[in-house]
């Protein structure tokens, strides 16, 4: 029950597939995994899902990861990863996550929008 009520808040953004690799969670560092993710942006939560999930669909399907983004970072890490385009996420609890997808112009897209929601969730 409400399990869709993350999804009327949507900004600009509706899901799609990202690299994702989470190198920290709390403060503790992870061994950096890369994995092909579903991507959903909420107004103040970033979701990860194994698999595509549908607009329609009630189910919440196979998350793996919520985001928070208030009180979030966002920064262009070049120095982090070989990969292009890499941006870092770190959350006010300490968990960092890195997003790369080898489009410029998507992985702008995703910082802008990214940047946006963590601005005004933040404020909230
Ligand atoms: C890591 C894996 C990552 C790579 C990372 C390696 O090796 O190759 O793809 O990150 O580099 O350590 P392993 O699978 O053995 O853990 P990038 O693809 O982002 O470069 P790093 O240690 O320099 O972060």
């Amino acid at each position: 029950a409400g399990g869709l009520a993350v999804f009327e808040p949507l900004v600009e953004l509706k899901g799609e597939h990202l690299n994702v690799a989470k190198i920290s969670d709390s403060g503790k560092k992870q061994r950096k995994n890369w994995t092909f993710m579903w991507s959903v942006l909420t107004s103040d939560q970033l979701l990860f899902y194994k698999e595509r999930q549908q607009e329609t669909s009630l189910k919440p399907g196979s998350k793996t990861d919520v985001v928070q983004l208030s009180g979030a970072l966002i920064e262009w890490t070049p120095e982090k990863s070989s990969r292009k385009n890499v941006f870092q996420i770190t959350t006010n609890t300490g968990s960092e996550y890195l997003l790369q997808t080898d489009s410029c112009s998507t992985a702008s897209k995703w910082y802008d929008a990214i940047r946006k929601a963590v601005d005004s969730s933040t404020k909230l």
